[in-house]
């Protein structure tokens, strides 16, 4: 029988990153019933993986097994061409214990100038992963390309959006109407792969 979810569902978001979760109940407009892993108080999984693939199965299944609920979880960051796809998958940890982007993004100026690099191009993935408790796992990987900017530049999105200008765009995803950014993320590119092969 082929994988479907059904509209409507209960599905459990495993992040615990209020900017990501922000932005997959947009994207997913709601076609489910949303529960935050937050309310059900699941813990974080130590991300243990070399990939978001890797990664973003491994925090679904987790969810779905303890929440006994179909789970969706995003792995995801940002990788920097003349960095070797740097921080990729420890984007989150480039921020630290407190989590704090001022530090990260920083850290991958920082870096720059150590290589002595001019190119600024960058990319942002994230895979989704669906796992069902006990049962299958589905993932997916969007990517959105674009160029660095120094210093960073406005506040209305989480993480690295303030030194990111996607490809054809001026605005850095700071700058950019939420929903802009969201027609067009990686995220967004990835559920439009999900909604292919679930929907
Ligand atoms: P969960 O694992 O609980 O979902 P996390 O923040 O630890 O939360 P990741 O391990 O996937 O998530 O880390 C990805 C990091 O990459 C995240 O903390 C952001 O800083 C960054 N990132 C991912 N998507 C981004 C986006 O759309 N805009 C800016 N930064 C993003």
């Amino acid at each position: 029988m082929a994988l479907k979810l059904e509209p409507g569902a209960r599905l459990v978001v495993a992040t615990h990153n209020p900017g990501k979760a922000r932005e997959l109940a947009q994207i997913l407009e709601n076609r489910f019933q949303l529960v935050a892993a937050g309310e059900l108080g699941l813990p974080e999984p130590d991300e243990t993986e070399q990939t978001f693939v890797g990664n973003a199965l491994l925090k679904a299944r987790a969810a779905a097994e303890a929440s006994g609920l179909i789970a969706l979880a995003d792995d995801s960051g940002l990788s920097v061409a003349a960095l070797e796809g740097q921080p990729g998958v420890y984007s989150a940890r480039w921020a630290g214990p407190g989590r704090d982007f001022t530090v990260a993004m920083r850290k991958v100026e920082e870096r720059l100038e150590e290589v002595e690099s001019r190119d600024l191009a960058a990319w942002f993935t994230s895979a989704l992963a669906v796992a069902w408790p006990g049962g299958p796992a589905v993932v997916v990987e969007g990517r959105v390309d674009g160029t660095l900017t120094f210093p960073p530049r406005g506040d209305r999105g989480f993480g690295y959006d303030p030194i990111f200008i996607p490809e054809g765009h001026a605005e850095t995803f700071g700058e950019m109407d939420p929903a802009a950014k969201d027609r067009m993320s990686h995220r967004a590119r990835a559920f439009e792969k999900l909604k292919a092969a679930l929907l």
